[in-house]
């Protein structure tokens, strides 16, 4: 098994030497770890269990009767509902931000892109010509409907509504196929929960049934949770448009008060970005040359593709700036936020500076409001600057670093079309598809999982899958390990890429002055996916073709939380085959019916299903097969 080869090494050993536990370390200590726990075949859903499907000893039933498939769906429907919880809380701080600006109560927030909050309110059926703030006021009413409407549509017949962020983002097509299988979804509050109940002990026993809760829930993730998110974040921070900027650890500054951002929700680490530049001077008062903010996770990406801040590491190594020893703060809001982090910061001079829901006994909390944003960004980056004292002597910053172009929003992609087609600029991308230059389009997305122990999976399929003229579009943790080792520099597609997929992403770069286009596009966090299905469904009503037809793909190739679950089961429910590595908790051995319906069954149902690889050349194979597959269907050249 490799060791950890993206870890810088002088850092595991200054850690070692340091006697600092690392994530590494308690991995190992886990080991062997539990096989219920693995294959999904465990439930303590009540507490007569918790009950283990043993099948070899018979055993394919809990104490209440509840078969292997309906433990192993419960489990997964309830992951899911999780993983979606959490987005759409995120898209809910935004929506209820936009309604402090209309209030005049978010007094460091404004409305940066007026035009896409009209486009919104027009896709919303109110074309207002009006003052923004009506139109803010009505794109908030609409937003906050998807919150708290109880009837759906199928409530009472020919009564009742579904989603409006899914009504206008999700395609025609779409959304027919969704309201035949009965799974459009009410209100995201609504589904949660009832995720939650019909998963408690004597409820639904149908592993059918379950299964297309889930993939409803998949829903509520990608329109109440992701779209939501990121059109909101676009209407208050702007539309990414290309930067260049650097990431690994080699970004953070010796000299400078490093300050990193971490967790996901944009309305604080764009505050902490403001106001590391105003307070420039209270650096440079404490000996330092200024103030250097650095990302981390998902709130790294949204600062990186609005404002080029470089991106120090994904969450694997994210208790890594602290062992430098040079970190004066890790400012962290919300979601994959290592409650280690204080362990680690105990052994340095580091403060972990708390702020939303994720709190962490021992760090600092200092509470972030929109309405008090200000104030709190300010004491934040001071209690950052007055620590830059306390540094200890140890410090060691890895030199390495790799630049890289960000901010492939799908307005960008467009735009650096429109050079080569002002009229259509859809169409160099469309016809390159259609004559196999570009073979297909994959999305590899989602974190890493320690329990690769470090072999570059991600890294090893995208590599594979450029040489087959395959483009690669990434977000969230995937995009930094991407980012890292070197495949987001335009020098990647000369090495890197199929040659007819190099010559397109040449012929585009010389066309916006760039020697070529890198060919894995960067397009931001893990809410960010819905800027993929944006491009997707262009593209499918472009070329009059239903999503599950296209020659494109997914892959969540190193996936860990119950939030790339949803966004992987939110990509099958659009049609999209999704390869999952490691394999989701779906394979103790007599849960046959999940299996079969998730890998096979489900593409007669949505045109998605389950793909799986467990090498990354396993991996690769399996998304070329299918790419290949559809391009025959459509008669496309191979
Ligand atoms: O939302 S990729 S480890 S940081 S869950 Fe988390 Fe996974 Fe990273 Fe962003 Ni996405
Ligand atoms: Fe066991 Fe059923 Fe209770 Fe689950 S709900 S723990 S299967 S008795």
């Amino acid at each position: 098994m490799p060791k950890n080869t993206f870890v810088n090494k002088r850092l595991l050993e200054k850690a070692k030497k340091e006697n600092v536990e690392l994530i590494f370390d308690r991995f190992e200590k886990q080991q062997p770890q539990c096989p219920w726990g693995l294959d999904g075949g465990c439930c303590k859903n009540c507490f007569q269990g918790p009950c283990r499907i043993i099948s070899n000893k018979g055993v394919v039933k809990g104490i209440c009767g509840a078969t292997s498939d309906v433990i192993v769906a419960r489990n997964l429907l309830r992951m899911c509902a999780a993983g979606a919880s959490s987005h759409v809380d995120h898209a809910r701080e935004v929506v209820l931000t936009l309604d402090a600006i209309v209030h005049g109560k978010a007094p460091g927030y404004r409305i940066k892109d007026k035009a896409k909050l009209r486009a919104i309110a027009k896709a919303l059926g109110k074309p207002y010509k009006g003052p923004i703030k009506k139109v803010a006021e009505f794109v908030v009413k609409e937003a906050l409907e998807d919150f708290r409407r109880q009837h759906g549509v199928f409530h009472i017949k020919g009564e009742g509504e579904y989603l409006n962020w899914l009504k206008i983002n999700a395609t025609k097509e779409r959304q027919e196929t969704w309201k035949k299988l009965r799974i459009l979804p009410i209100n995201a509050d609504l589904e949660i929960s009832r995720a939650q109940h019909v998963t408690t002990i004597g409820n639904d026993a149908d592993p059918v049934s379950l299964l297309l809760q889930t993939l409803k829930i998949g829903l509520v993730d990608g329109y109440a949770g992701l779209h939501l998110a990121t059109n909101l974040q676009d209407v208050l921070f702007g539309v990414p448009t290309l930067v260049k900027s650097e990431v690994n650890l080699g970004v953070m500054k010796e000299d400078y008060v490093n300050i990193a951002v971490h967790g996901h929700v944009p309305l604080l680490s764009e505050k902490i970005v403001e106001w590391a530049k105003k307070l420039e001077k209270e650096a440079k008062k404490v000996g330092a040359k200024g103030i250097n903010v650095i990302g981390v996770c998902c709130t790294g990406h949204e600062v990186l593709m609005r404002h080029g801040i470089p991106h120090a590491t994904h969450i694997i190594e994210s208790e890594l700036p602290i062992v430098t020893g040079a970190l004066e703060a890790m400012v962290v809001d919300t979601q994959c936020i290592y409650p280690s982090l204080q362990d680690v910061a105990s052994c340095y001079h580091t403060k972990i500076i708390t702020t939303m829901i994720a709190k962490i006994p021992g760090a600092v909390h200092i509470p972030f409001k929109v309405e008090n944003a200000d104030k709190a960004a300010r004491q934040i980056v001071l209690e950052a600057v007055n620590n830059f004292k306390n540094r200890g002597k140890n410090i060691l910053i890895p030199k390495e670093k790799t630049e890289l172009i960000a901010g492939f929003s799908v307005e960008t992609i467009l735009s650096v079309l429109s050079k080569l087609n002002k009229k259509d600029p859809l169409k160099p991308l469309i016809d390159n598809i259609i004559n196999g230059n570009i073979l297909g389009i994959v999305a590899v997305v989602g974190c890493r999982n320690v329990k690769l122990r470090g072999e570059k999976f991600a890294e090893k399929m995208i590599k594979i899958l450029l040489k087959n003229n395959v483009l690669v579009v990434a977000t969230g943790c995937i995009a930094h390990a991407a980012a890292q080792e070197g495949l987001m520099r335009p020098e990647a597609t000369e090495r890197f890429a199929g040659k007819t997929l190099k010559a397109v992403l040449t012929a585009i770069g010389k066309a916006n002055g760039l020697p070529c286009i890198p060919p894995v596009l960067h397009m931001g966090s893990c809410v960010d996916n819905s800027r993929i299905e944006v491009l997707i469904n262009t593209i499918a009503n472009k070329l009059k073709v239903p999503i599950p037809k296209l020659p494109i793909a997914a892959s969540a190739p190193e996936w860990m939380t119950e939030k790339a679950l949803s966004i992987g089961i939110w990509a099958l429910a659009l049609g999209i085959a999704t390869h999952f590595n490691p394999i989701p908790p779906i394979t103790t051995s007599s849960a046959e019916v999940v299996r079969k319906i998730l890998t096979q069954d489900l593409e007669s149902i949505t045109g998605g299903k389950l793909l799986l690889g467990t090498t990354p050349e396993d991996a690769a194979k399996v998304i070329l097969e299918h790419i290949k597959k559809r391009r025959k269907e459509l008669g496309l050249k191979q």
